[in-house]
């Protein structure tokens, strides 16, 4: 049996959307960080950094979202890793993209608007990371013009790592209107059965 450890609406998300792209059955089991469930002796066992979400797979043990996400997809679906080395590859540069540059100004604006009571807001940090914004989003909208996804013209982990990072976008208010292939592209996505699935984990 599979489980997987963390919220569907954290950074674990990627991982149930991955699990349920993959049709794989698993279990989940939510960590209460208030009660400081994710430094209890038993869970620093399974993550010794104590971060969800990680994930067992009967005697395997795996954390760090995308590692995850591989790691489920290699199992059971790796058609979503691509199916050509370069597919790989390109699946890989896009996944590593959107969590190392991509996810940074989101999560700082992220934590800002989300996080931080309005007063208490820092301002600065908002404006510095919806600067940076445009150009990352500019050139994600101009690598899917005339595509339907990024890679191969099928659905990857790539498609799936990107997107749910400019999901932010919805957190945070960033108005992605000047971004039509952007939005185009996140439209087919939705209409998948497996992204149906997720969101309806997020309700
Ligand atoms: N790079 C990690 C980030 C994991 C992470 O920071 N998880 C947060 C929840 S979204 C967490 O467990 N935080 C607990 C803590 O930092 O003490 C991943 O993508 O898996």
């Amino acid at each position: 049996m599979i489980t997987i450890y963390g919220s569907p609406k954290s950074s674990a998300g990627r991982c149930f959307w991955c699990l349920e792209e993959s049709g794989v059955s698993y279990e989940t089991k939510s960590i209460d960080f208030k009660a400081g469930e994710h430094q209890s002796e038993a869970f620093l066992k399974i993550n010794r950094n104590g971060k969800v979400p990680a994930l067992q797979d009967g005697d395997f043990t795996i954390w760090e979202s995308l590692a995850i996400s591989n790691y489920i997809a290699d199992t059971y679906k790796p058609e979503l890793l691509g199916v050509t080395a370069q597919e790989r590859g390109l699946v890989s540069q896009w996944s590593i993209w959107s969590v190392a540059d991509l996810q940074v100004p989101m999560i700082d604006a992220f934590i800002q608007l989300v996080f931080v009571p309005e007063p208490h807001r820092n301002t600065d940090v908002i404006a510095k990371a919806f600067e940076k914004l445009p150009v990352m989003l500019g050139s994600l909208d101009a690598e899917l013009e005339g595509k339907d996804f990024l890679v191969a013209d099928r659905f990857t982990l790539a498609d799936l790592n990107v997107s749910f990072v400019v999901g932010i976008c919805d957190d945070i208010k960033f108005d992605l209107s000047a971004y039509s292939n952007i939005n185009q592209w996140r439209v087919r996505i939705s209409e998948r059965k497996g992204t149906q699935r997720y969101k309806a984990l997020c309700k």
